[in-house]
């Protein structure tokens, strides 16, 4: 499978992350994506190539501009409210929540972190645009090299995507580099696309982005948000409303969910993406999945990985994944590269 790099992700450099009134250690960390990089080297995996140049202008096809304009400058805002700031990640402490109004852009810069924004456990550091900007060239690469006649790409980008809204971050994620992709191949002439997220979290960000679309499947497979992250979406009675009524599907599992049962909801979502009548396939690729993710429930082993690979490809789709979760820093090159290479094995 060809690999789309972003050489730039270790300029996202997340150090401490809030989590239950107390600062940790982040779980995003760069050395996620350094391992599924050495895995496809070692297994000859394909080829690995950068992104091709890009403008904004992909990124605001599905974000808001106000919004990609407050990514692009906020780490130096930060630093000019107090130079100390250098030293240290720039996090949120307020929130414009109902009954508060998110049609005025304050001045303030902590203002504005809160009305873009959802949750406390994402710094933004100082090159988390560099970084988040390449992911988002991987994943317009990616979608150029299906248009070009490929039968897939797997776009190795982090931060993660798939929490990111169109005007909001949360989640690790800044831009929705799933999402980004979805609107390229929509661009560049498929008439329907569908998105599968397979990620342990639901992927509310893909979900809201698409919801009120026709020409945008979205389904997710993800832990119960009664009990798990992001806990305000991803119910099974949200199936889109206007034009897009029908056109989102989600499977949510209990925690403790194991490979059988998963791969039994793995098989309804890719029935309904066959019904959509997609042309093209994005996966937002999680490997939170894994029994030994630090901060999901699931109970896949590293072997189930070439099933999924394989099940998707039998869908027959061209197919870009995008690397979203998966935070077992050790394994998650190995179960990375068994999706593509189960799905290599199965699309011939
Ligand atoms: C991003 B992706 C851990 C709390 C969970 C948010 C999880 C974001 C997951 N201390 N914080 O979907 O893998
Ligand atoms: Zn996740």
């Amino acid at each position: 499978m060809l690999t789309i790099y972003n050489d730039l992700h270790a300029q996202h450099h997340g150090k401490l992350e809030m989590f239950r009134g107390e600062m940790v250690p982040c779980f995003e960390v760069p050395a996620r994506a350094d391992y599924v990089l050495q895995e496809l080297r070692a297994r000859r995996a394909g080829d690995i190539e950068p992104p091709d140049a890009l403008d904004d202008a992909a990124i605001v096809r599905v974000h808001a501009p106000r919004y990609v304009d407050f990514l692009r400058g906020a780490w130096d805002e930060w630093v000019a409210l107090d130079p100390a700031n250098a030293a240290r990640d720039a996090f949120p402490s307020y929130w414009p929540i109902r009954t508060f109004r998110s049609d005025v852009l304050p001045s303030s810069f902590p203002a504005r972190m809160g009305l873009f924004s959802y949750d406390a456990g994402s710094p933004l550091t100082s090159g988390t645009w560099a970084a988040a900007r390449q992911g988002a060239a991987c994943v317009v690469t990616a979608a150029r090299r299906l248009n070009q006649g490929r039968r897939a790409a797997f776009a190795l980008t982090r931060p993660p995507g798939h929490h990111a809204g169109a005007d909001f971050f949360g989640g690790y994620c800044f831009p929705n580099n799933a999402a980004i992709a979805a609107q390229a191949l929509r661009d560049a002439g498929a008439a329907r696309v569908a998105v599968l997220d397979i990620d342990y979290h639901h992927g509310n960000g893909t979900q809201a982005i698409f919801y009120n679309r026709a020409d945008v499947f979205f389904a997710s497979v993800h832990g119960d948000p009664h009990t798990e992250y992001p806990y305000f979406l991803g119910y099974a009675d949200e199936c889109g409303e206007g034009a897009g009524l029908g056109a989102n599907l989600n499977l949510p599992l209990p925690r403790g969910t194991g490979f059988e049962d998963w791969r039994a909801a793995l098989a309804k979502a890719l029935k309904a993406i066959d019904a959509s009548g997609a042309e093209a396939l994005v996966v937002s690729l999680g490997l939170d999945t894994f029994e030994g993710d630090p901060i999901a429930g699931f109970r896949l082993q590293s072997a189930d990985y070439f099933r999924i690979g394989e099940d998707i490809a039998a869908a027959g789709l061209p197919t870009a994944f995008v690397f979203e979760g998966g935070y077992a820093v050790a394994e998650v090159g190995v179960n990375a590269v068994n999706v593509l290479a189960g799905f290599d094995q199965r699309a011939g």
